[in-house]
């Protein structure tokens, strides 16, 4: 495998409207961030994946853009923009932006113009329909968000396409003056200096033609979700390959795409090193291993999760890349609940589970994602009802499960409180002062109430805080070849509280143990590794120097040793 910055590199998220507010108007800003870059290369991450900061209406938080080659005014200006990458730069961290090219805002220029007349130059910059005999939709889509994946549109008397809100209407790339606009845009970020782009659901720019109906999954819904038809569209290699070829190639990026429901095969072509485009993709599937599996509405169906089905997943994207290509690590983002939340312990062993799902993410081979926050540990919230929410999707899904799907209030209030992606959203908890240290003013979205214990003040000059841990991760993974390199070994697949892998690399091995739940099961070496030149490289308890085999591991423990 050929040595690359951006396998060695650590990524953080930044969500900035969340992340730190500097003139008390509630939301967070650039100038927020630059007051943080300090935080940030203490921390030791190398690239900030930056979620738009583009001009936008803010219907889905700036994944909505009306402009992309303006800042958003709640943000600051191009000037606060160039002052960050400069600071980023100056501290050796790496900046990649957010490319959200699926879809505009509808308040864009082209869409304003597109929806203006029939024969506008830029109607078919935009995807619309004809109604259907009946007057209903083109098709049965349903919108990610909710409803139909169509809205009517009065001035034209046609439907337009949006897989997300209404005020999110999907690009027409198969229009080429639509690839050729965001290709120099993109190019024009790149000469600006930045150093990457995630790609929001790139993985939808191609639609099946013709947009057939989808198949009933829900046979309760008018409406259908239709990843078959937009998830691995026939021509979204051709896309990603002129992409490549006109922009990516003329520089040394790093490039992730975000692709939910893409076949592992498809991905493992569109990240092969040789013939590929992107570097690596966010895949979905252990993000699914709590959910009903099928369709995107499951995700408000949890289920108790299985570590064997995790490792099954995480196993199976390992030995597909293997050799080819390459994964991205994360078990959050701005859109998934917090991880400690979610496949921790939030209460007893808030500290102890928070280190082990660090551990994970950070010796598994691929690059690691830490989303703001998960470096402290925060977690999920409840908010006591719906009016604290501010998330589009929950506040539409509110409304089609209270109103038409028959569900209570509770219910519905429960499955937010476990799935929202509000979870993810809340200010990040700098301190115990009021508001966490987010804002001066009034938060945009209340902050979570424990960050009077759970900030960034109280585990600074704590060596033993999920924020020290995280350093010292960071620091052991550029330490360690074999933690970037080294092949991937999984042990006891079947076993339902212990992970265990080992990372090899030439004569280099590590071993990692990781016992996922707060039980106390034994610990057995396997067949083939030897303890006899073992010492411990990390771990999240204190050691008293008990042998490895036959160890009897205690709740949420994690130990890396290297074994030789
Ligand atoms: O979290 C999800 C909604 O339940 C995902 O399915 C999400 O919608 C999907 O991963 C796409 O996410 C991206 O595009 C959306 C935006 O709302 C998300 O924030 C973004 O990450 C539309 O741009
Ligand atoms: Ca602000």
């Amino acid at each position: 495998m050929k040595r690359q910055w951006w396998k060695e590199a650590v990524v953080y998220q930044i969500y900035p409207r969340s992340f730190r507010d500097s003139n008390g108007d509630g939301i967070g800003d650039i100038q927020g961030i630059i007051e943080k870059v300090d935080y940030l290369a203490e921390l030791g991450i190398d690239v900030v994946w930056l979620s738009p900061v583009y001009e936008s209406p803010n219907d889905d938080n700036g994944y909505d853009i009306s402009h992309y080659q303006r800042i958003m005014k709640e943000f600051g200006t191009m000037e606060d923009w160039d002052e960050l990458l400069d600071a980023l730069h100056d501290r050796g961290i790496r900046l990649m932006m957010d490319l959200v090219v699926n879809h505009t805002s509808d308040e864009h220029p082209w869409f304003i113009e597109s929806r203006s007349s029939r024969d506008n130059p830029y109607r078919d910059y935009y995807i619309w329909r004809d109604p259907a005999p009946d007057g209903s939709e083109p098709n049965n889509w349903v919108s990610f968000f909710s409803g139909s994946a169509w809205e009517w549109d009065e001035t034209t008397g046609q439907y337009y396409l949006h897989l997300f809100t209404k005020k999110q209407p999907d690009l027409n790339w198969e229009r080429e003056e639509v690839r050729q606009q965001v290709y120099d845009m993109m190019t024009w970020w790149l000469d600006r200096g930045v150093d990457g782009f995630r790609m929001d659901v790139i993985n939808n720019i191609s639609k099946t033609p013709g947009l057939p109906d989808a198949s009933i999954k829900d046979p309760a819904s008018r409406y259908q979700f239709a990843a078959e038809h937009f998830a691995d569209g026939p021509r979204l290699f051709e896309y990603l390959e002129e992409m490549r070829d006109k922009v990516l190639r003329h520089y040394d990026t790093i490039t992730v795409g975000e692709t939910a429901f893409l076949p592992l095969s498809s991905a493992a072509d569109m990240v092969d090193e040789e013939s590929g485009y992107l570097n690596m993709v966010f895949q979905f599937e252990h993000m699914a291993v709590d959910a009903e599996p099928g369709t995107h509405a499951g995700k408000w169906e949890t289920r108790p999760w299985k570590l064997p089905e995790l490792k099954q997943i995480m196993t199976k994207w390992d030995k597909e890349m293997q050799g080819r290509g390459w994964n991205s690590l994360y078990f959050n983002n701005h859109d998934q609940p917090r991880q400690v939340s979610r496949f921790g312990d939030d209460q007893q062993y808030h500290q102890t589970s928070a280190k082990l799902l660090g551990t994970f993410l950070h010796t598994m081979k691929g690059t690691p994602y830490i989303y703001q926050g998960e470096e402290l540990g925060m977690t999920n919230v409840e908010f006591p009802d719906i009016s604290y929410y501010r998330d589009v999707e929950i506040l539409n899904m509110y409304k089609e499960f209270t109103q038409e799907r028959g569900h209570s209030h509770e219910d519905v209030m429960q499955r937010i409180w476990t799935t929202g992606r509000d979870n993810a959203r809340t200010p990040v908890q700098w301190d115990a002062s009021a508001h966490a240290g987010f804002t001066a003013g009034t938060p945009w979205i209340e902050v979570n109430p424990n960050y009077t214990s759970i900030n960034a003040a109280a585990q600074m000059n704590d060596p033993a805080s999920i924020l020290s841990y995280y350093k010292k991760l960071i620091r052991l993974r550029r330490q360690e070849d074999v933690l970037v390199y080294g092949d991937y070994e999984l042990y006891d697949p079947d076993h339902e509280e212990l992970y265990v892998f080992t990372r090899t690399l030439g004569k280099e091995q590590v071993l990692v143990v990781l016992n996922f739940f707060a039980g106390t099961p034994v610990f057995h070496l396997p067949d083939g590794l030897n303890e006899a030149a073992a010492h411990l490289l990390l771990s999240n308890y204190d050691q008293t120097g008990a042998s490895l085999h036959g160890r009897t591991m205690r709740p949420y423990e994690a130990l890396v040793y290297k074994l030789a």
